[in-house]
């Protein structure tokens, strides 16, 4: 059975709509979007823990990890299942993004919905950039949109 689902990421400046689509448990999960305002780069991209925005981003706590690993790339072996990396933005402050990931799902322990998609200021360093936040968070820097990932009409 497909499965869809949506998030609205809403910030200060940046705003966005994502779209995440896996045509069946096991399959890898397209994920589609937009987001706007930002500054041109590299901007680390993340699903959360946590369906929580009652104290902003800040509550949607850590990347969603259910296996313990070490943070990484979306290309990684060890990495958590909410590293989907970096959203790229040009000149315009607009990410067009349009990736397939082969860790979330729409299913099972993997799931992302209820669970919160967050954009962050910095480039997320995949792991690999020997700051001391780099082995946890990607040292991606301030939270500036997020957004609840809920379920969509498939
Ligand atoms: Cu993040
Ligand atoms: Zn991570």
């Amino acid at each position: 059975m497909p499965q869809k689902a949506v998030c609205v990421l809403k910030g200060d400046k940046v705003q966005g709509t994502v779209w995440f689509n896996q045509e069946a448990e096991g399959k890898p999960v397209a994920v589609t979007g937009e987001i706007k305002g930002l500054g041109a780069g590299l901007h680390g991209f993340h699903v959360h823990e946590f369906g929580d925005t009652t104290d902003g981003c800040t509550s949607a706590g850590p990347h969603f990890n259910p296996k313990g690993k070490t943070h990484g790339g979306p290309g990684d072996a060890e990495r958590h299942v909410g590293d989907l990396g970096n959203v790229t933005a040009g000149g315009d402050g607009v990410a067009k993004i349009d990736v397939k990931d082969s860790l979330i799902s729409l299913f099972g322990e993997n799931n992302v919905v209820g669970r919160t998609m967050v954009v962050h200021a910095d480039p997320d360093d995949l792991g690999k950039g020997g700051h001391e936040l780099s082995k946890t968070t990607g040292n991606a820097g301030a939270r500036v949109a997020c957004g609840v990932i809920g379920l969509a009409k498939a």
